[in-house]
């Protein structure tokens, strides 16, 4: 039975990641660092999770100066997410298509709503409440972002952090992710993932992934399905996530009753 819905947020609930980048490029001139990332840059620097990981990264591969010490980039880290909260205050970013729909139907049928994201919580936190309003981060039971886990995506921990938060088994829940990052740490926790595919991930291997979706599409614009146990095209829906949710149930079974 599928109970919860675990959602990513940069690049699945909203495409956030220009604003990110602008907000990361803003805090680097700031500060006189005279780093830019361009575009291109930005797409091979995404391939590692979470900011300062990020930075710390774009420093070692591209020996970029100065080489900061941890603490100097958590604090560079730490006024770009106040940069990134004060773009999203300004509404530079919606929800992408569907996602309100979907979100609507969930909570009037009762299925559980949680967060799995990389991002840091005030980033969720700002873009729910410019999309949907005050306190609309209470729409989801559970938010785990961040640095509320040691190992950032691809591991695993951000949705077994929020299985356990909703006391549930990965068998009860689909995740709904855009990057191979958040395909390959759903997977590894056991959840069956939809792919919505986002600007910055559309040239990335979804492999294992339930179905792949260009969005969760609305009546009048439904989405296209570019893999997996979907008939396309398609408007998301919860009846499609609990078809989507069966079959990769009873492929699991198959696969386990014939050993495969
Ligand atoms: C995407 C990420 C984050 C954002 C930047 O997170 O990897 O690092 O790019 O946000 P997800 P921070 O797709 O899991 O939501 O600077 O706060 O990390
Ligand atoms: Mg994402």
């Amino acid at each position: 039975m599928l109970h919860a819905l675990i959602f990513d947020v940069d690049g699945t609930l909203a495409e956030t990641e220009e604003t990110h980048r602008r907000a990361f490029n803003a805090t680097f001139a700031a500060r006189g660092l005279g780093w830019v990332w361009d575009r291109p840059l930005y797409i091979e620097l995404l391939r590692v999770t979470g900011g300062k990981e990020r930075i710390a990264h774009y420093i070692a591969a591209h020996g970029a100066e100065p080489a900061l010490a941890g603490a100097e980039i958590a604090a560079l880290h730490e006024a770009k997410t106040a940069r990134y909260t004060e773009l999203m205050r300004q509404g530079t970013c919606g929800l992408r298509p569907g996602i309100v729909r979907l979100l609507d139907e969930a909570a009037a049928a009762g299925m559980r709503l949680a967060i799995a994201t990389t991002t840091s919580l005030p980033n969720v936190v700002a873009l729910l409440e410019a999309t949907l309003g005050p306190g609309a981060a209470a729409r989801f039971e559970v938010i785990a972002a961040g640095d509320m886990v040691a190992a950032k995506k691809p591991a695993p921990d951000v949705f077994l952090l929020a299985l356990r938060e909703l006391g549930l088994a990965p068998g009860d829940a689909l995740a709904v992710e855009d990057s191979r990052n958040g395909l390959l740490s759903a997977r590894a926790a056991g959840l069956p993932v939809l792919i919505t595919q986002s600007a910055f991930t559309a040239h990335e291997d979804f492999a294992g992934a339930a179905a792949v979706v260009d969005s969760l599409g609305e009546p009048d614009t439904p989405a296209r399905v570019l893999a997996g146990d979907l008939p396309g095209p398609v408007c998301v829906d919860l009846a499609a996530l609990r078809r989507l949710h069966a079959a990769t149930a009873h492929t699991a079974a198959t696969m386990g009753s014939s050993g495969g």
